[in-house]
């Protein structure tokens, strides 16, 4: 990998396009991660590559809303496993959450790497060989699911998702939340909390926000899902990418 200087005014993006060509060359990212990486990048630039608040407000419900879950699981696709396959297994400890690999363009190759990939970042468990479940309303590969992992599920993290599998999910009743830098999307859509933010930003401070909130009681945790409004944080991060505001 070239050295990128720290004081390089893309430094943080020329970094995440390496991780993602790494991901690559490892089997685990597809090639069209590269293409779905490039569209986030765009995103992110006009976001000012920056947290907004209502980003923030909706990585504190979507952590209220991991504790107060059941069965939570975090999916986890190719792109994800390049850019934070720690941070998702941190994620998923300080939650109570299964990983579970579950793939756009999906090969047991790519499911097997990314598995690894994730037990050499600390994980224990990774659901999503089994695949002995199928989300209803969606073509055979994508819909391919573990009976005790997202389709038990109650809650379910879908970062970079493609939008006819987060409306099927959606559909099955699940609780979404989606990590998507494009407000304009079918998934951060049909999600219940959209979260619109650069993945490599957005997972590190919902574990932060579900470290602050672990001892909190349940009727706290419940006001913060309540008050969270998803159709207000998907309209302030339109406005911010189109008036370039500080929303
Ligand atoms: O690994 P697979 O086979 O499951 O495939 C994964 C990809 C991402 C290739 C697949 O789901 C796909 O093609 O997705 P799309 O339809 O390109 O959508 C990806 C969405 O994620 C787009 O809206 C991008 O703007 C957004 N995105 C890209 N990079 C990031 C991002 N959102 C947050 N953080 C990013 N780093």
């Amino acid at each position: 990998m070239t050295d990128i200087p720290d004081d390089h005014p893309r430094a943080q993006s020329l970094r995440t396009r390496h991780r993602i060509e790494d991901g690559v060359e490892k089997g685990i990212t597809s090639k069209q991660g590269l293409i779905a990486e490039g569209r986030g990048e765009a995103f992110d630039y006009l976001l000012g590559e920056r947290t907004l608040p209502s980003a923030d407000a909706a990585e504190r419900a979507a952590a209220a809303q991991l504790l107060l879950a059941d069965h939570p699981v975090l999916s986890v696709n190719g792109n994800v496993a390049a850019l934070v396959p720690a941070e998702m297994v941190e994620l998923a400890d300080v939650t109570g959450a299964d990983l579970e690999v579950n793939l756009f363009n999906r090969t047991e190759e790519r499911i097997e790497a990314i598995a690894d990939h994730l037990r050499e970042h600390g994980a224990e468990e990774v659901k999503g060989l089994a695949a002995d479940e199928r989300i209803p309303g969606l073509e055979h590969e994508r819909a391919k699911v573990d009976a005790d992992g997202i389709y038990a599920a109650d809650v379910v993290l879908v970062p970079l998702e493609d939008g006819d599998r987060a409306a099927a999910l959606a559909e099955m009743g699940k609780t979404e939340i989606v990590v998507d830098l494009n407000p304009m999307s079918r998934s951060p859509q049909a999600a219940a909390i959209p979260v619109v933010d650069n993945v490599m930003r957005a997972i590190p401070n919902v574990t932060e926000h579900a470290r602050d909130l672990a001892d909190a009681p349940a009727a706290e945790l419940e006001r913060i899902v309540e008050e969270f409004d998803p159709d207000e944080a998907l309209a302030a991060a339109e406005r911010a990418l189109r008036t370039l505001d500080d929303d």
